[in-house]
């Protein structure tokens, strides 16, 4: 078993649970905040057998869309200048972990 931990654009979060869900995964969403941009994301956790891995990787790719930000001036953990103004975030950025237990009582 593995549990997929995918952070996500706010803006993304809905559609890709609900497509996540349709499809039979479990997911639980922890409100998160990014250390760079020190803005609110999205974290899914998402339980699964190791042989539907490829199919969250496909369904994150599908409904999480990459886009430019503004770096903000003020509010962030590193400010020296030299950073660009604007970054590009990626759609997701996820990690796939094994699981040693899994239980429901
Ligand atoms: P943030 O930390 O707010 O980062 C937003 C975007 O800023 C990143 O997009 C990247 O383009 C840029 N960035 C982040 N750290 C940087 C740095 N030290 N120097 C220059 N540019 C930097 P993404 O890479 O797509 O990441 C989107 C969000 O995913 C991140 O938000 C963070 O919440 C999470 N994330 C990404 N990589 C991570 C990692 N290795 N570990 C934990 N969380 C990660």
């Amino acid at each position: 078993m593995k549990l997929v931990l995918a952070v996500v654009n706010n803006d993304d979060s809905a559609i890709v649970t609900s497509a996540l869900t349709n499809e039979g995964f479990f997911v639980t969403t922890l409100s998160t905040t990014g250390g760079f941009l020190m803005a609110g994301n999205r974290t899914l956790m998402i339980g699964t057998d190791d042989d539907k891995v490829d199919k969250i990787k496909e369904l994150l790719a599908q409904y999480c869309s990459t886009r430019t930000q503004k770096t903000p001036q003020l509010g962030r953990g590193l400010n020296n200048g030299s950073l660009a103004e604007e970054v590009k975030v990626g759609g997701a950025t996820y990690f796939v972990l094994d699981v040693n237990e899994f239980g429901k009582v």
